[in-house]
This record gives structure tokens, C-alpha cells and sequence, in this order.
């Protein structure tokens, strides 16, 4: 097995973790967190048992974390002040010096995630790498070379000559070839802690909870009476009244009670769960608890015990429960969850909450929660939960990168165990009808594959989409004898490299034409749907879009399977939207988005569809903070995946920008005669042209359309076309469409519709129940648009098309690709 590497350190641009004294301990018997402010009068009886290795690695970590955020780790070296919190933050969010919450001994009421956020108040403490300081000045006392200057300064003329144009072609691509693969054993082995999607095996069985859950939203004043009460301690129905809440879903939406909609606070979440008797009988199986999704911090109790906790919205987490359901004659378990979705101008999204005090006008604790994004903060179990099992002895987490050398596919792989230390591996490598074309032994290695069906993108090859299987069989030795574990990996072989001007899948010049999506539909808000999974990927289809970006956040594990076996292209992002005030690029923000990307990462690495990470949408790029922020989750984030390009989307201008030279990709968003010039699309291209070549000249990198599109209500026309009827939306991206077809001869490397579909928003002025900015509406049904982007992107493919084979005069007809 190779050495198993230490976790990312995400503060080795400053110093040491503070030093870690004591033994992590497990809770037990209803103990909660210490977090002084939700164990109202301590919590005595808390009886511990010790941590797993990998789990007491994540313990050390998150107790670090946890001290660095609320500045309560031993290092008096770190201090500082953070600038003092806006106004609008509310009379919880208090900015000064550490202290215990003063809330409820003083002071008015806190704000209703205050149990949640007592570790991620605003700061006291600043932290040592901050290079900027947001108001405070800096306190990173190592000299750090300044930020390298765009290639050209702004204003030079674009260097035009064809010759340094390939030269640097080659040189960019050169350098992705010889670094990835060497840059790749110390980056993804960084991570530790695997996070496979869990699937069945002659080892794994699994059990999903998906379904009816009882539930209660505690609507009382400071949202903290589920824990005063200790709701997690006995059935839910014993402490009052529930309801029936799907999971998974969103729950704001299920229901009739209009408070239910826009709550902001906790709710809880339970059911039982039924165990197969081997589960809780054998102790040679491990059992494990995995929650998909629970937006935005969640609690997770098992029979009363505190098994896990996890920030942030997108991602999944685990608890290793066997412990817990071996230890009596049970035959079933509760499982309850608390979850919060209040956001602080440190979460991820970000958000405030805003109290009103003016009794006036507001009733008493009055207060709302203001976000910088464009989506519904939706709430609940997004995705789904579950149980499985794995034996004591396990493969914990497998890194693939894969290249290409004349025709043989090169497949690099890496294997994590835990619970032994002596073991043997098996790798073996199938085709698509269960050949093993190659095979090998131990914890990492390279396979190679003679003769390589490549992975392409759908719409680029007549067989797009190749996937490989690889099978990895452990055998190791514990104190009960031989144990065995089998698990199966797609696998994708391809390459990415960007040049100076082009994006190069298999090494061939890649456009991406799609569309930015959301997870969203009626009803069940965010939360998963395989109908609704599959229309979307059959209108993707029939669209001819060969690519998306998971707007504005993580979507889930299933679609980006269905991806992978697609061949529809990812731009895989994290929630990073909405980065608007300048505190969400505090060290604070900055430690956390570290950490969100290790996530994204762990979970999205071995995905042949995800091309490239995209950190964050619109952030304020052009404050101070910013080029010291995005260089560090830049630089962060490719030491994590060095095979994959890494941008974000910005919407600031090519002057102002900061982030943007850290980018390999420009992913730029605009809105012309939308939101500028409005109802004017003769200025579109004088526009859209002066972008492109403002970013272009200034920085020579390729560029992505990442958002363009107009707020349409389907059925409403107008000739001449009037902003919001279907004619307006088609003449605008016909405006759109004639820049882009010039550009994409040069450095242009993308077009990507701002939206698939109608999605839900907060309720304001400018929107009429959500964003229309659909070519579908929320229902997936077309408006006029839909079918003008179809004409072009079935137009692109053919002139994308890489086989062998002469180019197809018109895939719409002929393609293998309709159904
Ligand atoms: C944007 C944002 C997106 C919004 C969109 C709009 O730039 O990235 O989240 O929904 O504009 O429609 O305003």
C-alpha cells in the first residue's frame, strides 16, 4: 500500500496546527458536542470510547479547525481583530474579543443559529496566513512573493503571431503532461479519509432510508429548545407534535404552512431504521451511516448518541455506527438529525442575518436572512441517507488518474486501507464486456491498456463515454482471521490540458456547448428526483449540449455518474456563490473553502466527466482580499487534483479582477442588454466583442462564456421582441451567438446558457416567482429558445467531431446519439 499521506494541509501557507493535547473521545449515552452553548448545564454523564484511527484523525483535524475559527486555539500568537462585523449582521454576530456567547444572560436574543455557529462566530483571532488583512492588516509575519503580473499589462497589444500562439500550445500542454503525473502522487494522496460512493459488493451491502421522516422545525423564539429539551434523547413524537417530511427534499416547499417556507433555524429530522441481524450481530462488519446532503449544519444522533457533525450544504459525511448497533440486542436504530440553514457571512454560501429592532415597524426578534446568490436557500435531506456495511478490514478511498502514450491508456491508481496492517491488493481492469485487458498488485501502480477505448465527450466520437471497470479485491489479515473486500470503480480513460487558446480533451480542442444548471423543480426544491434526473439528461441529449456546470454548488453523486456514462462535461463547482462582502474573504471564509474543496474534491476526483474545478460564482474578485484568497484556494485546490484545470466565474471586469490571474480558464459571465442597456440588443456585439478582447489581450488564456441569457415567461410574445417574452430571449442569444462564432475561431473555448431551466429564488422585484431565465421552464417544457440553442448545438457538434470517420454532414439526423 503506498504510505498513506498526511491530510492537505491547508494551513501550510502559515504554520503548524496549534499543538492537540487530550484523547479524542467518542460521546456516549446523549452526550452533545462541547459547544458551551448547547450543553445547557454541562453534560456529567458523558461516557466516552475511544476513536477508530482515521476517525481520530478527522477528530484532531476538525478540533483544530474548530479552534482556529473561533480563536480559541493556544496560539496567542494568532491574535488580531477582525474589522468589526457590519451592522447587518445582527446583535448575536458580535465582533470583539473571545468570549464565552453572552446570550441568554445578556443582551437581546442571538440569532436563531447560534447553537449551531456558537464555533464559527465572526472571528476574535485572526489567522496567520492572511496576507491582506480585510481592514485588519496583516498579520502573516513571512514575506510572500508578490502575485506574478498578468502575462501582458492591460492595454498591450495581443501578441497575434500564430507561430507563438502554437508554441505556447505546446509548451502549456507539455507542461500538464510531464507535471500532471508526477505532481499527481503528492496532490489526491494529500486527502485523507476516502469518501466512495457506496456501492454493493460480494463484501458491501447497503440500505437506503429514503422515504417518510418525522420532523419538526423548532419555531420557538431562540430556536434552541430541541436541545434545551434534548429531543434527540426519545422518539421525536414524545416532545410534541411531527409531520411526515420526505427524504429526500427539500422541506420548504411540502407543505401549507407559509412559515415552513422561509424558516431559518433548526429542524429535526428522525426514523428508525431496521438492521439486518448480521449487521448487528457480526462484530467483523463495519456499519456505517452516510447522509448525502443535509443543507446547511447538521447534528446526527444514533439511539440518543452524538455520531456525527457537518458543515456545509453540498457534500456528504459519514459516522461509523457498528459500535453502536453491536453493542446490545437491537434490532433497529433511531436516527435523528438536527439541521440548520442559517448562513453567516463565513458559511459557504455565505448569508447574514439581519434584525430589525425597530418595534415600530417590526415585531419583536424580528429578522430575516439576506444571500448575495440567486437561488432559494432550500432546506432538509437533499439527498439520500443510508446504511452500509463494509468489513472491519476495508478499502477506505482509491485515486485514479489516467493518460495516454500513442494508443495505450495509462491508469494510475492508488489504494487506501483501513483497520490493517497487513494485506494484500488486487487490481484488475475490465472492458465494457468484463475482459480484463490489465491487472496488478498493491496499493499503487500503473495499468497499461493496449489499444485504449478513450473516454469522450458525448457528441465527439460516435462511441463517447468508454467506461472501465476497475475491480479492487483486498484480502488482509485481522486478529479474527482473513477478511476480504471487493470494490468496483468506473473508470474513464482520458486526458485534459489547456493551452494558451484552446481546451484539449484527448488532446483534441474541446468547446464546451451547454448549459448552467441548478438542482431544483417544484415541490421537492433540491432534493434528489431520478425522474427528474433522467428528463434532464434526456432534453441535455437532445439539446446537443455536451457540457454543464454544477451552478452553484456540488450537485449530487448520481448525476455525476450519469455523466461519466454519458459523456456530458462538468465543470465541477464548489458554493462558493455570492462571496460579496469582505469578510467572506476573511482567513475565517478562506480556512473553511480550503476545506469545502478537500471535500469536493475526495468526492469528485475519479470522475472522467469533471474537467475542471471552477471555486467559486462572481466572488467580489476585485476587493483587496481577493488576490490573496483566491491565489491560496487556487493554488490549494491543484495541489490537491494537479490533472485537472482549476478557474472560477467572475463578473468583474478584466481590470479590476484579482483571481483571475491564478485561473487557468476565464470563466466570465455577462448580461448585455439585460441588466446594461436593457432592451437594446444592438449593443450586444460591440459588447461582447470589447469583453472577449479585454480578457484575452490581458491575460492570453481561453476563455468560456460562462453565463448569458434574459429573463423570459413562457407563453409571453411580443414582435418586435419586448424584454420577457420568448422573442426577446431568442434575439438576444442570436446577438450572443454571432460574437461567439468569430471568437471561438480564436481563444473562445465555451458557450455555456444561463439557464437550463426556470429555478426558484427569494421574492423581489425583479423576479416573478424565481428566475426565468429558463430555456425550460421549471416543469422542463420548451420555450422558444430551447429549440434555436438546439439548431446551434447540434451545429457545433458537427464541427467538433473527432472520429476517423468523415465528419457527418448533419448529426441531428444521423447521429447514434438520438433516441
Ligand atoms: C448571475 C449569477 C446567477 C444568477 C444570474 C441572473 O450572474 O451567477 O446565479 O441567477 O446572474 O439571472 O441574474
Amino acid at each position: 500500500m503506498a504510505p498513506r499521506a498526511r491530510r492537505a494541509d491547508v494551513t501550510r501557507h502559515a504554520e503548524a496546527l496549534p499543538e492537540l493535547t487530550g484523547v479524542p473521545q467518542a460521546y456516549v449515552n446523549g452526550g452533545v458536542p462541547s459547544r458551551p452553548s448547547c450543553r445547557k448545564g454541562g453534560n456529567p454523564a458523558v461516557s466516552r470510547v475511544p476513536l477508530p484511527p482515521a476517525a481520530l484523525n478527522r477528530w484532531l483535524w476538525a478540533r483544530a479547525a474548530r479552534e482556529r475559527r473561533a480563536g480559541t486555539g493556544a496560539r496567542s500568537d494568532l491574535a488580531g481583530t477582525e474589522p468589526a462585523a457590519s451592522a447587518c449582521l445582527g446583535p448575536g454576530w458580535s465582533s470583539g474579543p473571545a468570549r464565552a456567547p453572552r446570550w441568554p444572560h445578556e443582551g437581546p436574543p442571538p440569532p436563531p443559529s447560534s447553537l449551531a455557529w456558537a464555533s464559527r462566530r465572526p472571528p476574535d483571532q485572526e489567522l496567520a496566513f492572511r496576507q491582506d488583512g480585510v481592514g485588519g492588516g496583516t498579520r502573516d509575519a513571512k514575506p510572500r512573493p508578490p502575485p506574478p503580473p498578468p502575462r501582458s499589462a492591460p492595454g498591450a497589444r495581443p501578441q497575434a503571431a500564430s507561430c507563438r500562439a502554437e508554441t505556447m500550445l505546446r509548451e502549456r500542454a507539455g507542461a500538464w503532461a510531464v507535471l500532471g503525473p508526477l505532481l499527481w502522487g503528492c496532490g489526491l494522496a494529500l486527502l485523507q479519509g476516502g469518501m466512495l460512493y457506496p456501492r454493493e459488493s460480494r463484501s458491501r451491502e447497503r440500505k437506503e432510508l429514503d422515504g417518510l421522516w418525522s420532523f419538526r422545525a423548532d419555531f420557538s423564539d431562540n430556536r434552541r429548545q430541541g436541545f434545551e429539551q434534548q429531543w434527540y434523547r426519545a422518539p421525536l413524537r414524545e416532545s410534541g407534535p411531527t409531520l411526515d417530511m420526505p427524504v429526500p427534499s427539500s422541506f420548504n416547499d411540502v407543505g401549507q404552512d407559509g412559515r415552513l417556507r422561509s424558516f431559518v433555524g433548526w429542524v429535526w429530522y428522525e426514523r428508525e431504521a431496521t438492521l439486518p441481524q448480521r449487521w448487528t450481530q457480526d462484530l467483523g462488519t463495519r456499519v456505517v451511516l452516510r447522509i448525502g446532503s443535509a443543507h446547511y449544519y447538521a447534528i446526527v444522533w444514533v439511539n440518543g448518541v452524538h455520531v456525527a457533525e457537518h458543515e456545509g450544504g453540498h457534500l456528504p459525511f459519514e459516522a461509523d455506527i457498528s459500535k453502536l448497533v453491536q453493542s446490545g440486542p437491537l434490532s433497529s436504530c433511531r436516527i435523528t438529525i438536527a439541521i440548520n440553514n442559517t448562513l453567516s457571512p463565513y458559511t459557504l454560501p455565505p448569508g447574514t442575518i439581519l434584525y430589525q429592532t425597530d418595534t415600530s415597524k417590526y415585531p419583536k426578534g424580528y429578522f430575516v436572512q439576506n444571500t448575495n446568490f440567486d437561488f432559494f436557500n432550500y432546506a432538509g435531506l437533499h439527498r439520500s441517507v443510508l446504511l452500509y456495511t463494509t468489513p472491519i478490514s476495508y478499502i477506505d478511498d482509491i485515486t485514479i488518474t489516467t493518460d495516454v502514450d500513442q494508443d495505450i491508456g495509462l491508469v494510475n491508481y492508488q489504494i487506501f486501507i483501513q483497520g490493517s496492517e497487513h494485506f494484500q491488493l488486487e487490481v484488475f481492469l475490465l472492458d465494457a464486456d468484463g475482459r480484463t485487458v490489465a491487472q496488478g498488485t498493491g496499493g499503487q501502480g500503473q495499468l497499461q491498456v493496449p489499444r485504449a477505448h478513450l473516454w469522450w465527450p458525448y457528441l465527439m466520437h460516435e462511441h463517447p463515454a468508454y467506461l472501465y471497470s476497475l475491480e479492487v479485491r483486498l484480502t488482509a489479515q485481522t486478529a479474527d482471521g482473513p477478511v476480504s473486500d471487493f470494490y468496483t470503480l468506473p473508470v474513464g480513460i482520458r486526458t485534459v490540458a489547456v493551452t494558451e487558446s484552446r481546451f484539449l480533451i484527448n488532446g483534441k480542442p474541446f468547446y464546451f456547448h451547454g448549459v448552467n444548471k441548478h438542482e431544483d423543480a417544484d415541490i421537492r426544491g433540491k432534493g434528489f428526483d431520478w425522474p427528474l434526473l433522467v428528463k434532464d439528461f434526456n432534453l441535455l441529449r437532445w439539446l446537443g449540449a455536451n457540457a454543464f456546470r454544477t451552478s452553484h454548488y456540488p450537485y449530487a453523486e448520481e448525476l455525476m455518474q450519469l455523466c461519466d456514462r454519458y459523456g456530458i462535461v462538468v465543470i465541477d463547482e464548489s458554493p462558493g456563490a455570492g462571496i460579496a462582502l469582505a469578510q467572506s474573504l476573511s482567513n475565517v471564509s478562506l480556512q473553511h473553502h480550503l476545506e469545502v474543496m478537500e471535500e469536493m474534491v475526495r468526492r469528485d476526483k475519479n470522475h472522467p466527466a469533471v474537467v475542471m474545478w471552477s471555486v467559486a460564482n462572481e466572488p467580489a474578485s476585485s476587493l483587496k482580499p481577493a488576490g490573496y484568497y483566491f491565489k491560496t484556494l487556487i493554488a490549494h485546490t491543484k495541489a490537491l487534483d494537479p490533472s485537472r484545470p482549476v478557474t472560477f466565474v467572475t463578473k468583474s471586469s478584466y481590470e479590476a479582477d484579482l483571481g483571475v490571474p491564478y485561473v487557468d480558464v476565464i470563466c466570465v459571465n455577462s448580461y448585455y442588454s439585460w441588466y446594461h442597456d436593457y432592451g437594446h440588443m444592438e449593443v450586444i456585439q460591440l459588447q461582447l466583442a470589447t469583453q472577449f478582447e479585454n480578457w484575452y489581450r490581458t491575460y492570453q488564456k481561453p476563455i468560456i462564456q460562462s453565463e448569458y441569457g434574459a429573463e423570459t415567461i413562457a407563453g409571453f410574445h411580443q414582435d418586435p421582441p419586448l424584454m420577457f417574452s420568448e422573442e426577446y430571449q431568442k434575439g438576444l442569444l442570436e446577438q450572443y451567438h454571432l460574437v461567439l462564432d468569430q471568437k471561438r475561431k480564436e481563444y473562445v473555448v465555451g458557450e455555456l446558457i444561463w439557464n437550463f431551466a426556470d429555478f426558484m429564488t427569494d421574492q423581489s422585484p425583479q423576479r416573478a416567482i424565481g428566475n426565468r431565465k429558463g430555456i425550460f421552464t421549471r416543469q422542463r417544457q420548451p420555450k422558444s429558445a430551447a429549440f434555436l440553442l438546439r439548431e446551434r448545438y447540434w451545429k457545433l457538434a458537427n464541427e467538433t467531431w473527432h472520429h476517423q470517420s468523415a465528419v457527418k454532414p448533419q448529426c441531428v439526423e444521423n447521429s447514434p446519439f438520438i433516441f
